[in-house]
């Protein structure tokens, strides 16, 4: 299958999941600073002009980080990547839902890309502060209801919540340079230390 992800975006996690798996696949890189995924080369491939996306063996596509996710750990259930039965699939999603359409846009998008928030620039600086505080907000919460005692986010263990969660526990860290609140910050050090997630940095082009 072919993944394609831009170095240091929200893919990264795919790329994780896509490294525990173990799955053999073919990394394609975007040049998201040349605008590449607005390509008509591009959209041809993925008309939503987003990354993760993955192009399966037989040409059909997945998008929507939670969706590669699940599917990923689902086909390769020897990864043990998501909790059993279908509520354990509930909490693994509800978590990556959270992440991915909470955290992520309103939190991270706000930082990154602000002018989609105003078409004043001189407002953008607000937009940043107000992208910082809502991250704060969701990392508390996060945190608050972090399983006692626990390494990994979902009660099970390791799961693809995990790796949802790395991606903006990594953004804050590393680009927001935000304050974690304990858990998360011991979290973001016990992904750190997990041979597939420094696999996916160093291939991204990050020091793991
Ligand atoms: N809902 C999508 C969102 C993915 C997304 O926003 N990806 C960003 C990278 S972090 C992207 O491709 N941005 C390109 C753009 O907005 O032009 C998902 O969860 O997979």
């Amino acid at each position: 299958m072919k993944f394609f992800y831009a170095p240091g975006a929200c893919s990264i996690g795919i790329h994780i999941v896509l490294e525990e798996v173990g799955a053999p696949f073919e990394p394609v890189a975007l040049d998201f600073k040349n605008n590449q995924q607005h390509t008509p080369e591009y959209k041809a491939v993925n008309p939503k002009s987003k990354v993760p996306f993955l192009v399966r063996d037989d040409g059909s596509t997945v998008s929507e980080f939670p969706v590669i996710a699940w599917w990923l750990a689902k086909t390769f259930p020897a990864a043990n990547l998501l909790p059993g039965g279908a509520e354990g699939e509930l909490r693994a999603l509800e978590a990556m839902d959270y992440i991915c359409g909470t955290v992520h846009p309103q939190a991270f998008t706000r930082q990154f890309r602000p002018s989609r928030f105003t078409h004043r620039p001189e407002d953008e600086p607000r937009v940043i502060e107000q992208g910082r505080e809502l991250a704060r907000g969701y990392f508390d919460v996060i945190a608050a209801g972090w399983p006692r005692g626990s390494t990994w986010w979902l009660p099970f263990g390791y799961s693809v919540a995990d790796a949802a969660l790395f991606f903006v526990e990594w953004w804050a860290a590393t680009r927001s340079k935000l304050d974690l609140p304990g858990p998360l910050a011991a979290h973001l050090a016990a992904m750190m230390a997990r041979p597939a997630v420094k696999r996916a940095l160093t291939r991204e082009g990050f020091p793991a």
